[in-house]
């Protein structure tokens, strides 16, 4: 999963950089084999509609697959795994828990806006910024030439004289601290870590044949005061291969979450051109469904069970006369 070169990095090292600088950057830190890998449990061309499973949702141009727990093993093993564990084991000096996390891949534009991650909300709306210490993780899962990650150097130590805010402007940075950007542009598989105060947003870029794919997810020191904090984990029981005490409190069993998946989404957060895609695709089911109602209001049920008992048996009878001849 990590290649070795991350693995045997000073975890010492990591979190210094982390309480010094405010950020840590390490390039290729996964495998291309694990990120093309963890690439393949995710569909993105398929959008939830009516489907009984965890999925993807799109807002605007970017896709999400918020419960990746629940639908990818390999993000659920970079998640919880030992180094990631070992980092936050050595920064935090209280528990510690995973308050977010998504895949997501944008494309063609976007222009979000500088922030910190220190949110405390009731529901899905911002309240305050809180002052727990958290950290937030940043894959890049393809090559990042644009739409870069970008981290305000030393902001992590005076983001709080701007805690009334919910965003900074773009012009106001750029008056005042210019000269303090850091843009992360690298390869696929890189790892960017920053303290949740520090102010930092993905460079705004519009290039129609380019797409960001991203593995994020935060992980907070939550006190007692502050129970509830945090989205809900859906687990696929199925990856908990390595569950012991300090991941499953890490993961939050058993602990409040108040705050919905991230993002919160409808048909109204998708774009005019999905929504046509989405038709091509319902027309041929929506014949279907027409097509079994006709069925159902012309035929008692008794006989439509009866002809399903009756198509059983003869695929029963055929399988048998099969096994038989061989
Ligand atoms: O995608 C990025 O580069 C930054 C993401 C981010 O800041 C966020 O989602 O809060």
């Amino acid at each position: 999963m990590f290649d070795l070169s991350f693995i045997n990095y000073n975890t010492n090292q990591i979190v210094n950089e982390l309480k010094t600088k405010g950020y840590f950057v390490f390039e290729q830190a996964l495998t291309t084999q694990h990120v093309e890998e963890l690439l393949q449990e995710i569909d993105f061309n398929q959008i939830l509609l009516n489907t009984n499973d965890v999925g993807v949702v799109t807002a605007q141009n970017i896709k999400f697959l918020t419960h990746c727990l629940a639908k990818s093993k390999k993000t659920y093993d970079i998640i919880t795994s030992r180094k990631i564990l070992d980092i936050c084991r050595e920064y935090f000096n209280d528990t510690y828990r995973i308050t977010n996390h998504r895949v997501y891949q944008t494309s063609k534009s976007s222009h979000m806006p500088w922030h910190t991650d220190n949110n405390l909300q009731v529901g899905k709306q911002l309240v305050k910024k809180h002052n727990m210490p958290g950290l937030l993780f940043l894959f890049y899962l393809s090559d990042v030439s644009s739409n870069a990650f970008q981290y305000i150097k030393d902001s992590h130590t005076w983001s709080h004289k701007y805690n009334n805010e919910i965003y900074l402007s773009d012009s106001f940075i750029d008056a005042n601290y210019s000269q303090d950007i850091l843009t992360l542009p690298m390869p696929k598989g890189s790892l960017i870590l920053c303290d949740i105060h520090g102010i930092h947003r993905a460079e705004p870029f519009e290039d129609k044949s380019y797409k960001r794919t991203t593995l994020l997810f935060q992980v907070d020191q939550i006190g007692s005061e502050n129970l509830g904090h945090g989205e809900k984990n859906i687990v696929n029981t199925e990856y908990l291969d390595n569950l012991t005490p300090e991941v499953m409190d890490y993961l939050g069993f058993g602990f409040k979450r108040d705050y919905p998946a991230f993002p919160s989404t409808s048909g109204a957060t998708m774009k005019p051109q999905d929504i046509l895609k989405l038709q091509k695709q319902l027309f041929p089911q929506t014949l279907e469904a027409l097509s079994k109602s006709l069925v159902k209001s012309v035929l008692p049920t008794e006989l439509i069970i009866n002809f399903k008992r009756i198509l059983w048996n003869l695929k029963l009878n055929l399988q048998k006369k099969l096994t038989d001849s061989f």
